[in-house]
């Protein structure tokens, strides 16, 4: 199929109507639908179906990026057997929170397949990354909730070898918990996993807004493992203008090699509404791009992102998941991402018209 970058994307177009075969594609992104343990609604599982069905809004050319689109985006197909398990796991998860919360203890049954769910989906996102991370490509997650950007993390990490990986985490959430709920492979507890596994990351989080005491303690003790940029220090420089400084300050804690996960909830909750747990705060949309921006022009190499926790309105049936903000709001995102890491390793910026008056 050639694409017309003027007109409207196809009817059952792939992901920004495009329709690029995996050998074409220097940029992949994986679909992982899986929610297992959200803690507060669902719906993140059908946040990549979501996110394609909006990505045919997406035009093109991208005034910050350029065409992304040229070096080639193809979808992985993804993991066929993954809806169901997330199903059995979802509702084992729900079984053992109700139990917690009435003060019980939660059934060995279904805590064992919750964390069997859990490690199954990492494994398999580890291993799938890993391929197309050896064969040039840019892996992209799209979630499903933050439990699932370990693998790809996993995967990129050991790509480095000896080298230092940064993790830019944007959330409004520390995700530092030692496993919430009593689920080792938690969304609530994914960067505890990623510092404590993996030797070669350096954390650095921003737009931290929701953590407890002994997440706290923990980046107290690990001062050059893990840095936090909370949103109470961000809101202060971010209202007198001086967001510019405070990404410079960010950027600085970096190593060359950064690996992005955006937690959609980082943004504000108007970019996000129907996210599992919305927090108010966090950072605008332009915020962030103005942030990925930056990273890029200080010479960064983005080596892989994921995307994670976006959720289409509830009340939207299947057939009109592309209405949805949250998803317009994520495609967008996702297309202004991919276009940094491929700007970050050489791709053309966008050549627009000159604005008179302004730089
Ligand atoms: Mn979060």
């Amino acid at each position: 199929m050639t694409i017309d970058v003027n007109g409207p994307a196809k009817k059952g177009a792939g992901l920004f109507g495009l329709d690029t075969p995996l050998a074409d594609a220097k940029v992949v992104v994986l679909p992982v639908p899986f929610e297992a343990t959200v803690s507060f609604s669902a719906g993140t599982a059908r946040g990549p179906a979501a996110i394609l069905a909006a990505s045919h809004q997406v035009d093109l050319l991208d005034a910050d990026v350029g065409s992304p689109w040229q070096s080639g985006i193809a979808l992985d197909p993804g993991f066929s057997w993954l809806p169901e398990l997330n199903e059995a796991a979802r509702q084992a998860a729900c079984r053992c929170i109700d139990a917690i919360t009435n003060g019980q203890a939660a059934r060995d049954g279904d805590r064992q397949l919750v964390e069997e769910a859990g490690l199954r989906v990492n494994r398999a996102v580890t291993e799938r990354c890993a391929e197309h991370l050896r064969d040039g490509r840019i892996a992209v997650v799209v979630g499903g909730d933050h439990s699932v950007s370990y693998g790809a993390i996993a995967a990129t990490a050991a790509a480095m070898g000896d080298r230092r990986l940064g993790i830019l985490h944007i959330d409004a959430h520390a995700d530092l918990r030692d496993a919430y709920e009593g689920f080792t492979w938690s969304h609530a507890s994914v960067m505890r996993s990623v510092v404590e596994r993996m030797p070669n990351v350096r954390l650095v989080q921003v737009g931290i807004r929701d953590f407890c005491e002994a997440e706290v303690e923990l980046i107290r003790a690990q001062p050059g493992r893990i840095t936090t940029y909370f949103d109470a220090h961000l809101r202060a420089a971010r209202l007198a203008g001086h967001w510019a400084t405070v990404c410079a300050a960010i950027i600085n804690e970096l190593p060359e090699n950064v690996y992005l996960s955006i937690d959609i909830d980082g943004l504000e909750p108007s970019a996000c509404p129907s996210t599992g747990t919305p927090v108010p705060g966090g950072l605008s949309f332009d915020e962030l791009v103005s942030l990925v921006d930056l990273l890029v022009h200080a010479g960064r190499r983005i080596v892989g992102l994921d995307l994670v926790e976006v959720a289409p309105d509830a009340a939207l049936a299947d057939n009109d998941l592309g209405l949805s903000w949250d998803a317009n709001v994520g495609a967008r995102l996702l297309y202004k991402l991919i276009g940094f890491a491929l700007l970050s390793r050489g791709s053309a910026r966008p050549d627009l018209p000159k604005a008179p008056g302004i730089r």
